[in-house]
């Protein structure tokens, strides 16, 4: 079945129509864990498993290929060594694409369609915290949705106390005892923010600026899912840094980080 082939205006029926391509095409009933991998994480799946079945995102019904270099565009069916079954979504919609909140989502109400409980949420971001040179990973602690948007439609009144479940981060601090914690706050991109917005966002209690993530996780709240997320700064944010930002420093930290982050998601993923 190709996406052309769905022709539903109800979000959650396309999602259950892409989970069920999924388990056609993986030959996997039913998956435990997704990960959403952005800037920077790209190899960070390969220590987490065998990967059992590779599909082309663009398959998938409701998923489109990515805007970005460095994100990949697939979607990967992994056997852990723990004998669960993982979901490696490596084709982000992100908002500044202009396809609308619900493709933006589509990954995640697939996942939770697909069967999974808890939903890993990586991203490349910038850091307001000096210390966080380009290549730290850091836990997201909660974050601040400056998007003006939700993902959700109607009133769906949804709690979203611990978003980024305290459970999942104390096993991440298990594994990597020197992980910081901080407050995410996505801006809508694609413009990278100004030094004012970075001070703005820093009054008000964030710590991370990226431009996904926010909306993700609060369909994943809606959805069920547990959700972990881990931001890797892969810039100081503008003005924090001396130099200007450029897409390519992003992708080389990526790079450059990619062992440490690659066996740190591995470990965590092994203890949930
Ligand atoms: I990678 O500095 C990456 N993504 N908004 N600001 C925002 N998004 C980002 C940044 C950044 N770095």
């Amino acid at each position: 079945m190709t996406t052309s082939e769905v022709t539903t205006s109800d979000p959650f029926v396309l999602a259950q129509a892409a989970a069920d391509h999924i388990a056609q095409a993986t030959g996997v009933a039913s998956h435990d864990i997704a990960l959403v991998l952005g800037s920077g994480w790209g190899a960070a799946a390969d220590l987490i498993g065998e990967v059992t079945a590779t599909l082309p995102a663009n398959e998938v019904p409701g998923f489109s290929s990515p805007a970005v270099e460095g994100h990949v565009g697939t979607i990967r069916s992994v056997l852990t060594r723990e004998g669960k079954r993982a979901l490696v979504l490596g084709a982000r919609t992100h908002y500044y694409e202009g396809k609308g909140v619900r493709a933006v989502v589509h990954g995640v109400r697939t996942a939770a369609a697909a069967g999974c409980r808890v939903l890993v949420l990586t991203n490349g971001c910038g850091g307001l915290n000096p210390a966080w040179t380009p290549g730290t990973p850091v836990l997201i602690r909660d974050h601040i949705n400056l998007t003006a948007t939700s993902p959700l439609e109607g009133p769906t009144f949804v709690d979203l106390t611990d978003l980024y479940s305290s459970r999942l981060r104390g096993l991440a601090r298990e594994v990597d005892p020197t992980l910081d914690e901080g407050v995410y706050a996505q801006f809508t991109g694609p413009h990278y923010e100004t030094p004012a917005e970075v001070q703005y966002a820093k009054r008000i209690g964030a710590d991370l600026v990226g431009m996904s993530t926010a909306l993700e996780a609060i369909a994943a709240r809606h959805a069920g899912l547990e959700v972990f997320g881990i931001s890797l700064v892969t810039n100081l944010a503008a003005g924090i840094s001396p130099t200007p930002l450029s897409h390519e420093e992003v992708i080389e930290a990526g790079r450059a980080a990619g062992p440490r982050i690659s066996r740190l998601l591995a470990d965590v993923i092994a203890k949930i």
